[in-house]
């Protein structure tokens, strides 16, 4: 029955779909139920933040394959290395996930300018020394964008490839650290939903969790929660952000209603006026970002 529903939910989603992600109606898969959430305060981000600058140095993105031992397959992963990557430092990792309709390539190629998000906070001072990671979250032998309805298990399976294979791939091969506390897990929409069910669910190996526009894949409070002190205890930082303009808010207040009534530090802004797309994503690394590894 819960498969139905979702296969369901996820047809009806995804008929709406444009290039990249489903652009879901308001109201749609969890508006905003909770109407009493405070939301913490909007700062919008400078002009210019996502815009190539003159004289800024920049980063470079590789492209990497790995074996993964759960999926029996080479998978792919992209990887930005800050200006001036110096294999002599250690560096902290964000690993940096996509939506439903995306891949590898979706933070890089389809309009969220991670490079250059990341090349001008460096260039100002505003963020910790981090490599940033963008896998593919389709953990399935076919993980291509057709993947469709069948992406759904293969998404909620990924931290297997991502703790199992893509982590010590990442720490053997790049000058990281490799502690939780030199890790954080964000994403955009189902790769939202997956950085908090995965962020909280192994918090031994994720000290900062982001979702942007998380989807309904996202665990309910309870469940992503089950034990309020441990996350009090073990978790740095638990940030999200969404449009108030997108059906999907109500997978985001939720879990900010549940924390506000158990004291657990948790934000959760509202992007005004936005809807489920790049801008509010694109805010989202930029903010988080500065915010992780202090
Ligand atoms: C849904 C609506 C949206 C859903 C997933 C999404 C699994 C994901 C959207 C995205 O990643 O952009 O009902 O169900």
């Amino acid at each position: 029955m819960k498969k139905i529903y979702f296969a369901a939910l996820l047809s009806l989603s995804l008929m709406t779909a444009n290039a990249q992600e489903p652009n879901i109606p308001m109201g749609m898969f969890g508006g905003q139920q909770n109407t009493n959430v405070k939301f913490d305060p909007y700062v919008a981000a400078p002009q210019g933040f996502d815009k190539e600058r003159a004289g800024v140095a920049k980063g470079t993105v590789k492209l990497i394959e790995y074996q993964s031992e759960s999926v029996g397959t080479t998978r792919k992963a992209n990887v930005y290395l800050p200006p001036k990557y110096d294999a002599k430092k250690k560096y902290s990792v964000l690993y940096l996930l996509h939506g439903i309709g995306g891949d590898e390539n979706e933070w890089y190629k389809d309009g969220g300018v991670p490079n250059i998000i990341m090349d001008n906070l460096y260039a100002d001072g505003k963020v910790a020394d981090m490599i940033v990671v963008m896998p593919n979250g389709r953990a399935a032998k076919d993980d291509s964008r057709a993947g469709g309805m069948g992406s759904f298990m293969a998404f909620g399976e990924f931290d297997k490839d991502l703790i199992g294979s893509l982590i010590p791939y990442i720490e053997k091969n790049f000058s990281v650290y490799t502690d939780k506390n030199h890790r954080a897990i964000a994403g955009l929409s189902m790769g939202g939903g997956q950085s908090l069910n995965f962020g909280l669910g192994h918090m031994d190996v994720f000290a900062y969790v982001g979702g942007f526009s998380s989807a309904p894949n996202t665990q309910r409070a309870a469940q992503l929660i089950p034990d309020v002190d441990k996350v009090k205890k073990e978790n740095k930082l638990l940030w999200m952000v969404c449009g108030g303009a997108d059906g999907l808010i109500g997978n985001s207040t939720q879990l900010k209603a549940f924390c506000d009534e158990n004291g657990i530090p948790c934000t959760l802004i509202n992007y005004p006026n936005e809807g489920h797309n790049f801008t509010v994503w694109k805010y989202g690394l930029y903010s988080f970002a500065q915010l992780i590894f202090k």
